[in-house]
C-alpha cells in the first residue's frame, strides 16, 4: 500500500513529507494506522546526527497511538480494530530479559531494531522508486501507517483519545516510570529534577503520585516554571541565577542532598551535578536523558564510595504490554494528567514546525494528528 510519511532523508535536514510504499505485515507482524504521534527530544537527537545508532533515510517517531488494520500469520493477541500503542521497548515475555525481574529491556528484536529493520532483517518501507527506507526504534510513527511486531504493541481501551494517549508511548511512561519502577521513591522523599521538558514534567508528576515532600525543578528556561508548579514542583532553581557552584546550593536547599535526583536533559555536565547533589550515604541519581555520540559521564569515585549511586532507565522501566494499558487507565480515571502538557497539535505537513517549537523551548509536547 501507499501511505504518507515524514522521512528523515539526511542528518541535520528537515523531515520531508512524501508518499511512501509500505509492505503488508509478515508472520508475527501487525499493520497499524497511526492516529497521533508525539515529538520527543529523542527524535530530534537522532535527526540532528548526534545518535550513534542514527541511520538514514528513516521514518522517525516512537510516541504513537493507532488502530490495527491487518495482522500477519500467527498473530494471536491482536485483531483489526484493536487500539494500540507502539512500544520501542517490546515485551516478548519469553527472553532472558523478560524473565528477569530486574529489567524491562526485552532483547527479542533489539539487534534488528537498532539497524532500522524488522525482525526478519528487511524493511517494510520504501520510496515510490523502490529504494528502502529504514524503520526507527521499531515504531516509525511519523508515518500514517506502519508495521510492527506483535510483541511491540500494547492493546489499550477504545475510549481513550489517541491525541493524548500517544504521549504514554514514551514521555509519560518514561517520566512516571523512572520514579515508580526505577527509583521506587518512598513517601516523604526529597527529589531534584533536572530538565522540565516533556520527560521532566512527568518525573514531577510521578514524584507527586509517590508522595515526595520536596520536588526541586532545575531548568535554564524560566518559562517552564508555571507548568512544573502545576504538576507538583515545590522549588525552582535556574542555574544561570545561582552564584558559584550549583551542587552546594542544591545540597543546602534539600537539607543535605536529595534522596533522588533525575537527569532529563541529556547533558553529561548536568548528569554529574545530579549525582553530586544526591544525599551522601543513600542518594540515588537516575539518568533518563540520552547523550550525544562521544559524550561520557565522570565524577570522583569518592562520590560513589560515600554512598551515592548512579542508575539509568529506559522507558521508565516499564514492561509495555503489561504496564501501558494500566497507565492509559490512570489517565482515563484522572489519576494522572496529560492534556496540559500537550501544548501544540499539528498535521503531518507541519511536523517540522513541531521541531522548531522544541528548539526554541516554546513547547512541552507537540502532537501530530493524522
Ligand atoms: P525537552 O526538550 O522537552 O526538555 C529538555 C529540558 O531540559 C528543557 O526544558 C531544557 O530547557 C532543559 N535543559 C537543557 N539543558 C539544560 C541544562 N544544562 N540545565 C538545566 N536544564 C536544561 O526534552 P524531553 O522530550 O523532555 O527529553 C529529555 C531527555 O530525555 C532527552 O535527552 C531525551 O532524549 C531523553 N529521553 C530518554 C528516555 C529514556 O527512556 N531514557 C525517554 C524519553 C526521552
Ligand atoms: N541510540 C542511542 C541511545 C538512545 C536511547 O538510549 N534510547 C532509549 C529510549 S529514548 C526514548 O525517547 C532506550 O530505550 N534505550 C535502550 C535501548 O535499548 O536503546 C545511543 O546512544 O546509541
Ligand atoms: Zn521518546
Amino acid at each position: 500500500m501507499r501511505t504518507r510519511a515524514a522521512v528523515a532523508v539526511q542528518a541535520g535536514k528537515p523531515l520531508e513529507v512524501m508518499d511512501v510504499n509500505l509492505e503488508g505485515p509478515k508472520a508475527g507482524e501487525v499493520l497499524v494506522e497511526i492516529k497521533a504521534t508525539g515529538i520527543c527530544h529523542t527524535d530530534e537527537f537522532t535527526l540532528s546526527g548526534a545518535d550513534p545508532e542514527g541511520l538514514f533515510p528513516a521514518i522517525l517517531g516512537h510516541e504513537g497511538a493507532g488502530v490495527v488494520v491487518d495482522v500477519g500469520p500467527g498473530v494471536t493477541s491482536l485483531k483489526p480494530g484493536d487500539h494500540v500503542i507502539p512500544l520501542y521497548t517490546p515485551e516478548c515475555r519469553e527472553c532472558e530479559y523478560c524473565l528477569h525481574p530486574k529489567t524491562n529491556l526485552c532483547q527479542a528484536i533489539r539487534e534488528t531494531q537498532g539497524r532500522g529493520l524488522m525482525p526478519d532483517g528487511t524493511s517494510r518501507f520504501s520510496t515510490l522508486d523502490g529504494d528502502p527506507i529504514l524503520h526507527y526504534m521499531g515504531c516509525s510513527t511519523f508515518a500514517n501507517h506502519t508495521v510492527l511486531p506483535e510483541i511491540a504493541l500494547a492493546k489499550v481501551r477504545e475510549d481513550a483519545p489517541f491525541d493524548k494517549i500517544c504521549y504514554i508511548g514514551c514521555g509519560v511512561t518514561t517520566g512516571i516510570g523512572a520514579v515508580i519502577n526505577t527509583a521506587k521513591v518512598e513517601i516523604g522523599s526529597r527529589a531534584i529534577v533536572f530538565g522540565l521538558g516533556g520527560i521532566g514534567l512527568n518525573v514531577i508528576q510521578g514524584l507527586r503520585l509517590a508522595g515526595a515532600d520536596q520536588i526541586v525543578g532545575v531548568d535554564l528556561n524560566p518559562s517552564k516554571v508555571e507548568m512544573a508548579t502545576r504538576f507538583g514542583m515545590t522549588d525552582f532553581v535556574n542555574p544561570s541565577e545561582v552564584e558559584g557552584d550549583l551542587v552546594p546550593y542544591l545540597v543546602n536547599l534539600t537539607k543535605g542532598g536529595a534522596d533522588y535526583t533525575f537527569d532529563a536533559t541529556g547533558n553529561v555536565g548536568v548528569m554529574r551535578t545530579a549525582l553530586e547533589s544526591a544525599h551522601k550515604g543513600w542518594g540515588e541519581s537516575i539518568i533518563i536523558g540520552v547523550a550525544p555520540a562521544g559524550a561520557e559521564i565522570s565524577t570522583r569515585p569518592f562520590q560513589l564510595v560515600t554512598g551515592r549511586s548512579w542508575r539509568g532507565t529506559a522507558f521508565g522501566g516499564a514492561r509495555g504490554r503489561t504496564d501501558v494499558p494500566k497507565i492509559v487507565d490512570w489517565y482515563m480515571d484522572g489519576k494522572i494528567e496529560i492534556d496540559p502538557m500537550i501544548t501544540h497539535t499539528m498535521g503531518l505537513d507541519d511536523i517540522n514546525h513541531g521541531f522548531d517549537l522544541m528548539h526554541k523551548g516554546e513547547s512541552i509536547r507537540s502532537v501530530v494528528v493524522y
